[in-house]
């Protein structure tokens, strides 16, 4: 096969080398890594026809890995026929150039590749200024052709850039158009996101909100349709869900929350993409309760866990109270594997999307959370404050009622975060014959004095994570 020049990093069709090496001070196993970059690698639509590794302390400046392996390299992609080679790892351009040389083939990063991916996935007006931000930042200055091209090309006027993905007539744009397009792309996001951040902040006074969030292809897509009306894209594919959808969870005794569904992560997740998408996985880290939902039958599911608090650190979600839901334990069948997970990750609720199994025990423990620690309290409201009565009537445990002439009084079992959606419908709230702000002071514990068995504190899963990933 002749060598392609490196003028689009699509690897659709093509037939592929995957390249990982091991390097001084990386835990995770080589199996791992290769089964997560062939999903990476065939998401994209490309077809595998060999593997390569090689062990190092550092990777080779010039080239990335040894001149024995590259020779190695061009002897498996002559014999397998393979048009790409896909590394494991992110390389400078002078790193891709020299072992294109090399090998004659074209070579993709990780970060190129799960960009192709992005580019392939994004179907929202959102969605595709957030890859082609990221694609212009990553991707456009490594298009080799493109650059030599230009410098070939001095007297015509470069034509605007398509939003087809790199090598069609992109090739044709100079850096000054591309930063042009980049400041307009990010005028438009801004735009689109200010709307999203004004209706977010509105969702987080009018109700709880709740976030899923995990490894990409964990099930977060296929959770959120089982307890909600759905609607989510759900499909065995990486980066399936590039954007964040929202609705109402119905948890019973009507008592609701907001749950949202987002872009999964994965490890190493293209800093640029971060970037671009931080404002879509803000959306959901901005929830008042996180769901970490990890693949329970996945190998890599502690390093998938590690994955996402890292994700979660870099993007600012540090303080939330934490879920944790082993997905997918239909597939773990042995009852001592199951075991297992119990003793690893005690806290966890196990679930299946698919056989619903632990969806009451995640509906019950989150009902807790929207409704915060319950007390039995006296409130008095006007009578005319209809929403505040409709709320107190149908959301809280009333044991009793009463009226004088323009007051309603009740006596009921509220939780706290309720008292504080009640506030917000005014009314004139008393509770105990006290103003709200010091009924709660004083009946109401702080937070830290709270006990929700299944919340985990943010240190404990750290440690769990660490446990996991003892070399044994
Ligand atoms: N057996 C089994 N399969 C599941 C379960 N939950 C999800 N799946 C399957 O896992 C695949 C991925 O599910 P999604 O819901 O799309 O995963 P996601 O986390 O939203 O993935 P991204 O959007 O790509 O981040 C689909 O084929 C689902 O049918 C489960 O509990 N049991
Ligand atoms: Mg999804």
């Amino acid at each position: 096969m002749g060598y392609q020049k490196r003028e689009d990093l699509n690897v659709v069709s093509e037939r592929a080398i995957l390249v990982a090496l091991t390097l001084l001070g990386e835990r995770i196993s080589l199996d791992e890594r290769f089964a997560e970059l062939s999903a990476l690698t065939e998401s994209a639509g490309g077809q595998i026809v060999g593997h390569l590794t090689q062990k190092r302390r550092l990777p080779r400046g010039r080239t990335f890995v040894g001149k024995g392996k590259l020779d190695e390299l061009r002897d498996l992609a002559e014999s397998t026929d393979a048009s790409v080679i896909i590394f494991d790892h992110d390389l400078t351009p002078a790193q891709i150039q020299n072992i294109e040389e090399a090998t004659e083939r074209k070579i993709i990063d990780r970060s190129e590749l799960i960009l192709d991916i992005f580019s392939s996935r994004a179907s929202t007006v959102e969605a595709r200024l957030q890859v082609e931000i990221a694609q212009l930042e990553y991707t456009y200055p490594r298009l080799r052709a493109m650059w030599d091209h230009l410098g070939q090309v001095t007297g015509g006027a470069p034509v605007g850039i398509g939003t087809r993905g790199p090598g069609e007539q992109q090739l044709e744009i100079d850096r000054r158009l591309v930063q042009r397009r980049l400041k307009q792309l990010r005028r438009d996001l801004e735009a689109m996101q200010q709307r999203s951040v004004r209706e977010v902040a509105k969702r987080n006074i009018d109700h709880v909100t709740v976030g899923l969030v995990g490894y990409t292809n964990a099930g977060k897509s296929t959770i959120f349709n089982t307890l909600t009306s759905g609607g989510a894209w759900a499909h065995d594919q990486l980066f399936a869900t590039l954007s964040t959808r929202i609705e109402r969870w119905e948890l019973g005794g009507g008592v609701g929350a907001m749950l949202s569904d987002t872009v999964g992560f994965v490890r190493k997740l293209p800093h640029h993409l971060v970037a671009s998408f931080r404002s879509t996985l803000e959306e959901t880290v901005n929830c008042q309760l996180l769901l970490i939902v990890v693949d329970a039958a996945d190998l890599s599911a502690a390093h998938q866990l590690q994955t996402v608090e890292r994700t979660l650190d870099d993007i600012g979600a540090t303080e939330q109270p934490r879920i944790l839901i082993l997905n997918k334990i239909d597939k773990v069948k042995e009852l001592s594997d199951r075991l297992v997970l119990t003793s690893l990750y005690p806290e966890a609720i196990q679930l299946s999307a698919t056989t619903q199994e632990g969806i009451d025990a995640l509906e019950s423990e989150v009902r807790g959370f929207v409704v915060g620690p319950i007390c039995e309290v006296a409130l008095s409201i006007d009578t005319s404050a209809g929403k505040a009565v409709d709320f107190i009537e149908k959301r809280t445990e009333v044991l009793g009622r009463d009226w004088d002439r323009t007051r309603s009084l009740y006596r009921v079992k509220i939780g706290e975060r309720q008292v504080h959606q009640l506030l917000s419908h005014g009314g004139g709230l008393l509770i105990n014959d006290l103003k709200p702000a010091d009924a709660i002071e004083k009946l109401w514990p702080s937070v830290e004095d709270q006990d929700a068995s299944c919340l985990v504190p943010l240190h404990r899963l750290h440690t769990l994570t660490d446990e996991r990933n003892e070399p044994s």
